[in-house]
């Protein structure tokens, strides 16, 4: 059985290739490009770099090439701010550049908005040059990390010719950080903002967590917890706030808050908090003009209203589109966005949790302030480690709805387990809602594109914090890479961003990169396989929601027991979500709810979430459900062990520190791997064997 490295001493004492890392740098190290002919042509093609233009931004842009050309040409690399003769890399906005006389350039970004950018090789007489040009500078600026993102995976870059404009606009990391710097479901440490230092102390990880962020062409942050504390819009805080706005604003990156509903009581001191009273309306107004004088560019508020306990317009008789667009009209003044959680499932709307949000958001569609998103989880219950899409996104077809996936791994492992994101979220993008007819993907609904909205918006809960290496596990950072690089654009493959990443971040040794691929790529299938298979889930111990704990049946709400979601008796397993059951699988449209709610047609992976079945019932394998059950958690198991082997092999290609932080953390996977097995299988086995005495 693969275990950590004990005993092989013959290769812990060879002297290690790599020096030690700690995953501070992220996938911006620049290690030198070690494959000698890109590297000459990469020395011939930038032998200096002009970034023209004099704001802050262009600044930060000089900085990054500074820091990145040397390094990874392994040579002197002059970066200037003037335009020479001969072979050079530039940058600058289509104005600045033009101001230098390229007087072509303006014409050329026409159609790039104003994040998009191009990257050309240009050439006047043997010269030749790369020109990287956009209508603003942080788009210049995330053009230059995407010609850097070239050298760092070794593409040819003799005739660039790339023009790249964001598919969503608003493309949002959330952080559900505490004024306490605690986390809620934070698996790296404390919060990277130190609330009690800003605005005089600024962190140097300010500015490294913003160009992280730019260089995957993130562009806003939501600074505190959905659940939020009123405090943070009290004058004091806003100063904070303000701070850390005026460091991410030149990485093109927009500061969003929190806010708690019942802010006007607690901190106005106005009797109620009910959004038609014009006396609540005029204080979010004044409070949001007060945010506007410090951060002219505030992105906006996300509200998490009326669940799990926070309060919400539903408290005084109004309803949800009330709430959102009494905050919209407050916002009008500085352009900010509303993002409004459907993560709502209060008892009295439906028995079944993943009919809630259906039941109560679907007849407001079309009430909402277009300046409001409703901010929609990828599955209908929460984060599981498999949902099938969210029925919402099919049946808003006059409200913009944002997509919202967790970075942070809650259900799936933490920031222990080695789970990649990307195929997850891929399979959510890519699910057909049929809302328009066949082809009506969830990306579409989501970018806008299939009702012709210009307006989008994505948002990733972080898996961030104050862990030297951002996000507890090496990998983790994978998957806020990955958010980041599938906002901007949706259509790039899992496989392609794994790969970038792991040039980036590890190595460009051709096998290690399969090895590691590998591993990413069959991961999340993985982690489905040996927590929660064939459709099942909720099957986390309470609290932590960490390991199995299938029995708990002791919340105070039905819905938060486990046994409610698997339904496990004599009979069989799974909740009946078809017509014979609570009809989720007529929040669908056509003719895909008919596909779900007929047990023989209804995907695999979805079967014990649209229906309870027989444990004899005949799969299409030919095993009786049970034995499928066994399959997928050996499968599952199986892979976590070749995760230890692939990873064991790529050990000359990796530094010995984050060799083996990965390498304890995939003996630790595979063991809970094999415990979830035994929990679950021992506990399901009780009914599917007739052992069990309760039924
Ligand atoms: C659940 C988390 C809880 C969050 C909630 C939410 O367990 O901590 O507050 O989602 O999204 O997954 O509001």
């Amino acid at each position: 059985m693969p275990t950590p490295r004990r005993g092989k001493k013959k290769t812990e004492s060879r002297p290690a290739a790599f020096p030690p890392e700690d995953g501070y740098d992220l996938w911006l190290r620049y290690r030198a490009v070690d494959a000698p002919r890109l590297l000459a042509q990469y020395r011939k093609a930038v032998p200096r770099a002009a970034v023209i233009g004099g704001g802050e931004t262009s600044g930060i842009i000089r900085d990054e090439l500074r820091r990145a050309l040397p390094s990874l040409l392994d040579c002197h690399t002059p970066v200037t701010s003037e335009l020479a003769p001969g072979p050079a890399l530039v940058a600058g906005t289509a104005a600045a550049l033009a101001a230098s006389g390229m007087k072509a350039v303006p014409e050329a970004c026409r159609d790039l908005g104003g994040e998009g950018y191009r990257i050309r090789t240009e050439r006047t007489g043997k010269d030749a040059r790369i020109v990287i040009a956009a209508n603003t500078d942080p788009a210049v600026l995330r053009g230059v990390f995407h010609f850097l993102r070239l050298l760092q995976t070794r593409q040819d870059i003799r005739a660039l010719k790339i023009a790249s404009r964001p598919r969503i606009r608003h493309r949002i990391l959330a952080h559900w950080d505490n004024l306490d710097g605690s986390i809620e479901r934070g698996y790296a440490g404390y919060s990277l903002w130190q609330w009690d230092d800003l605005p005089t102390v600024l962190a140097d990880r300010y500015r490294d967590y913003a160009r992280a962020c730019a260089s995957v062409g993130i562009n806003g942050t939501v600074l505190n917890n959905v659940n939020s504390q009123t405090e943070i819009l009290r004058a004091d805080y806003l100063m904070k706030t303000a701070a850390l706005a005026d460091i991410f604003r030149p990485y093109g990156i927009r500061v969003y808050l929190s806010p708690n509903f019942s802010a006007p009581r607690e901190l106005g001191g106005l009797a109620g908090n009910d959004p038609r009273d014009p006396a609540v309306a005029w204080w979010w107004r004044e409070k949001a003009e007060e945010i506007y004088r410090l951060i002219p560019d505030f992105g906006g508020f996300q509200v998490k209203a009326n669940s799990e306990g926070m309060p919400g317009p539903k408290d005084s008789g109004a309803n949800h589109d009330d709430g959102a667009n009494m905050f919209a009209r407050a916002l009008e003044g500085g352009g900010g966005k509303v993002l409004w959680r459907a993560f709502v499932y209060e008892t009295d709307i439906d028995y079944d949790r993943a009919k809630c949000a259906y039941k109560e958001f679907t007849p407001l569609d079309g009430r909402f302030h277009p300046a409001v998103f409703v901010q929609v989880k990828n599955g209908p219950v929460d984060f599981q480690p498999r949902e099938p899409f969210h029925p919402l996104f099919g049946s808003m077809p006059r409200t913009p709805l944002a997509l919202e996936l967790q970075i942070a791994q809650e259900y799936l492992g933490q920031s222990i387990h080695l789970v990649y994101l990307a195929p997850m979220w891929k399979e959510v993008l890519e699910s057909d809602t049929y809302a328009r007819g066949a082809g009506s993907k969830v990306s579409a609904v989501v970018d806008g594109s299939l009702t012709g909205r210009a307006d989008s918006a994505i948002v990733g809960d972080a898996n961030t914090g104050s862990d030297r290496n951002w996000c507890g596990h090496h990998f983790g950072q994978a998957n806020w890479y990955a958010f980041g690089r599938l906002a901007w654009d949706h259509t790039l493959s899992s496989e392609a961003i794994a790969e970038e990443w792991i040039r980036a971040t590890w190595t460009n040794q051709a096998r290690a990169v399969q090895a590691m691929k590998k591993m990413m790529l069959g991961s999340w299938e993985a982690c489905v396989d040996y927590m929660t298979p064939l459709g099942l889930n909720c099957l986390v111990a309470e609290g932590h929601h960490y390991g199995p704990d299938p029995a708990f049946d002791a919340a105070p709400r039905e819905d938060w027991s486990n046994v409610y979601y698997h339904r496990a008796d004599r009979r069989g397993i799974g909740f009946d979500r078809s017509s014979t059951g609570s009809g989720a699988a007529a929040t669908y449209q056509s003719p895909l709810r008919e596909q779900l709610d007929d047990l023989q047609r209804c995907p695999e992976k979805f079967l014990l979430w649209f229906h309870h079945v027989p444990w004899d019932h005949r799969m299409p394998s030919g095993r009786t459900l049970w034995e499928e059950l066994e399959v997928h958690y050996d499968r599952g198991i199986a892979f976590a062990e070749k995760m230890t082997l692939w990873w064991e092999k790529v050990r000359a290609e990796v530094d010995p520190a984050r060799h083996r932080h990965v390498a304890e953390r995939l003996a630790k996977q595979l063991a809970n791997a094999r415990f979830w097995k035994k929990v679950c299988l021992e506990y399901f086995g009780r009914f599917a064997k007739g052992e069990d005495e309760k039924t």
